[in-house]
């Protein structure tokens, strides 16, 4: 029944993998999504709030509300990638996909993310954009957070090299913690249950193409043939480490959906870097840090057997 559900609220940013991890949420018969919101980082928002809705109206979704970022980081993304996910919204079967504009929230992001809070309890947010759309939430509001049983985000790099790489910057932080640095802050910070999915787990999960013929071999389910489509248009990038393409988000969402044993976390303490040159960074800090969930070993095989099965529709 719909009270044994577990209910979630998605903030994203639009980028090829956002618009996959919220297939894959859409896939899970157990989670009741609650409300998405966009983040305008690593895209256009209208876009992204144009992809949001076809997908959402794909699987039969025009019950759940879409609120609109208004608030940016102080980092940009380059413009590039802002507009890769473009490339979504005309490939056929989304062109041909009808969706409901007014499905749009009045509430921007911030505001509907408060209002979820307000109305229910053990909220899981799952974020694979930067924080901020929460961390404005929290901060107009923060008994809020007394409704959140979990926080699930992908962002940062502990252990790992990050992937900024920016003239005034070291390269030690991950694009999703370097985008909002104080929101990434405030998050760590926050006290809150956190699962945070980094490049240290990510970085096992570069899109491949021996996973796409598999996908591709079950093509005959709809939403398998547009994630392969989908995954395609990642694949031509530059073989060089800032600029591969890899399953980072959708890794983040499996979570939700994972039996608990594919994944490893590791209790450790760290906190954000605001300023130059690491600003962003989430670095390991053994005495003033904030102990949160670190992913760290990934069963890959168990993941991506895990996605073939919930694409199969
Ligand atoms: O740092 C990973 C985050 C994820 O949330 N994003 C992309 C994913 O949605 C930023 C990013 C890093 N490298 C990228 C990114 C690349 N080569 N192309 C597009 N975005
Ligand atoms: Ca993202």
């Amino acid at each position: 029944s719909a009270s044994e559900k577990r209910k979630v609220v998605f903030d994203h940013d639009g980028g090829v993998d956002d618009l996959l991890s919220l297939m894959l949420l859409l896939s899970m018969d157990h989670v009741e999504l609650l409300a998405v919101t966009i983040t305008p980082a690593d895209c256009y928002l209208s876009d992204a709030t144009i992809s949001t809705l076809k997908i959402l109206a794909m699987f039969g979704r025009k019950n759940v509300p879409v609120g609109l970022g208004n608030i940016h980081g102080v980092n940009a993304f380059p413009a590039d990638w802002r507009a890769q996910p473009k490339i979504c919204n005309v490939l056929p079967d989304m062109l041909t996909q009808q969706y409901d504009p007014q499905q749009v929230s009045d509430l921007q992001a911030d505001a509907l993310i408060k209002s979820c809070l307000s109305t229910n309890q053990d909220v899981t947010v799952l974020m694979t954009g930067p924080s901020t759309n929460l961390i404005a939430a929290i901060e107009s509001q923060p008994d809020i957070k007394e409704a959140i049983e979990q926080v699930v985000w992908m962002g940062g790099a502990v252990d790992v090299p990050g992937n900024v790489a920016m003239y005034n910057h070291d390269k030690s932080a991950e694009w999703n913690a370097y985008w909002d640095p104080t929101a990434s802050q405030k998050l760590i910070a926050s006290g809150l249950n956190i699962k945070l999915i980094s490049l240290d787990a990510t970085n096992c999960l570069p899109v491949n193409v021996d996973f796409l013929s598999q996908l591709a071999a079950q093509k005959h389910y709809p939403i398998s043939s547009l994630a392969c489509q989908f995954w395609a248009t990642t694949i031509n990038t530059i073989p060089s480490y800032e600029f591969t393409y890899f399953m980072w988000d959708v890794l983040a969402t499996s979570v939700l959906g994972l039996q608990g044993n594919e994944i490893e976390f590791q209790t450790v303490k760290i906190d954000v870097a605001t300023e130059e040159p690491n600003e962003g960074q989430t670095y390991r800090d053994p005495d003033n840090g904030f102990a949160i969930d670190v992913a760290y070993n990934v069963n890959r095989d168990a993941v991506l057997n895990y996605i073939l099965e919930q694409f199969k529709r």
